[in-house]
């Protein structure tokens, strides 16, 4: 990209709340999500003319809690075939807030290029008094021209934060600082101006396995949270779904309630690979920590949290079956 020319950007609108519409401007609670077109949101901000040619494709209108396999996978062809057009210098989308962060990491770890791809919702709709859409999503717009966002993975603006990918969680119902990292963001965009102070360790986009790869079907990964009182039957019944693998949102740092220990004993044996997560929400689940990986043939999670630990497994199982593989997966990652 020549610096004389406004960066080409393509928006990808998805719904969400930054597509909503309340009866009244009260409305932060109740109102209508997905339904203002993307096209429209953007008319809304003129100030983003000013700093990049737009075009916009509206994939799809609606809520992201209902966001399965075949949203992300779409999603992620669509954004692969703009990243390899020479006119493209980055993406935006707009998503609801609910799976943002699974969403994110998905690409995060699955597309090959180092243009910006960024990812933005809101938590207030657009008719609501201080709606911080039109505000995340000039900010999305400013990270996706910025040669400086280049080569940092799929990047999530909120709230004037930057944040990785692999470490944001929406972690509020309702706050405009829903977003949090665990080890903070990677920067702030200001007055249309991105700083950026952090970078992420972990392997992404052109460096991670997946990205060079086609990918048409995930398996199924479960999810079942523990509390006290937990029943072995939560594991027995997701056993029997189907799943390739049960993440097992732990209490504290992946401690197994004794009743819960046999249950996950047996769905290994059936062939179901278990992780050991936590509910807690941060920190790291350690290899044969709390209980003895290596004994019964289990994975421990290290530091990802539940909902975006199933992302990475499973893409991890469309290429290894293997403890010790998976295993370093969740180490590389
Ligand atoms: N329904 C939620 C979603 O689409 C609303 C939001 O965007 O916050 O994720």
């Amino acid at each position: 990209m020549s610096s004389s020319r406004k960066p080409n950007i393509v928006v990808l609108g998805t719904g969400g709340t930054i597509a909503g519409h309340g009866a009244s401007t009260v409305n932060t609670a109740a109102y209508a999500c997905s339904v203002r077109p993307i096209e429209q949101i953007l008319i809304e901000i003129p100030a983003i003319a000013l700093i990049a040619n737009v075009k916009t494709e509206q994939v799809l209108q609606m809520g992201s809690e209902n966001f399965g396999s075949a949203q992300l996978l779409m999603l992620r062809k669509r954004i692969a075939a703009l990243l390899q057009d020479d006119e493209v210098d980055g993406v935006v989308v707009t998503h609801g807030t609910d799976t943002l962060d699974e969403t994110a990491y998905f690409l995060h770890l699955t597309l090959n290029s180092v243009k910006p791809v960024v990812i933005v919702g809101a938590m207030r709709p657009p008719t609501a008094l201080s709606a911080d859409g039109p505000l995340n999503l000039y900010n999305a717009m400013v990270l996706a021209a910025s040669p400086e966002s280049q080569a940092k993975g799929i990047l999530v603006v909120a709230n004037d934060e930057i944040h990785s990918a692999r470490d944001v969680v929406k972690s509020s119902t309702f706050k405009l600082e829903a977003f949090a990292s665990p080890y903070g963001p990677l920067g702030y965009v200001v007055e249309g101006r991105p700083s950026f102070y952090r970078l992420p360790a972990r392997r992404h986009t052109v460096n991670s396995i997946w990205s060079g790869s086609e990918i048409h079907q995930l398996p199924e990964v479960g999810i079942v949270y523990a509390h006290g009182g937990v029943s072995p039957a939560a594991i027995a019944a997701m056993a029997r779904s189907g799943v390739s693998a049960i993440i097992y949102a732990a209490t504290g740092s992946g401690n197994v309630a004794a009743d819960m220990v046999d249950a996950l004993r047996q769905a290994r044996a059936e062939g179901i690979h278990i992780v050991r997560a936590s509910r807690t929400g941060s920190g790291i689940v350690m290899r044969n920590g709390a209980q003895p990986d290596d004994r019964y043939d289990w994975l421990a999670v290290d530091d990802q949290v539940p909902h975006k630990a199933r992302i990475l497994l499973m893409l991890a199982l469309t290429r290894y079956t293997a403890t010790r593989e998976l295993q370093d997966v969740f180490q590389a990652y």
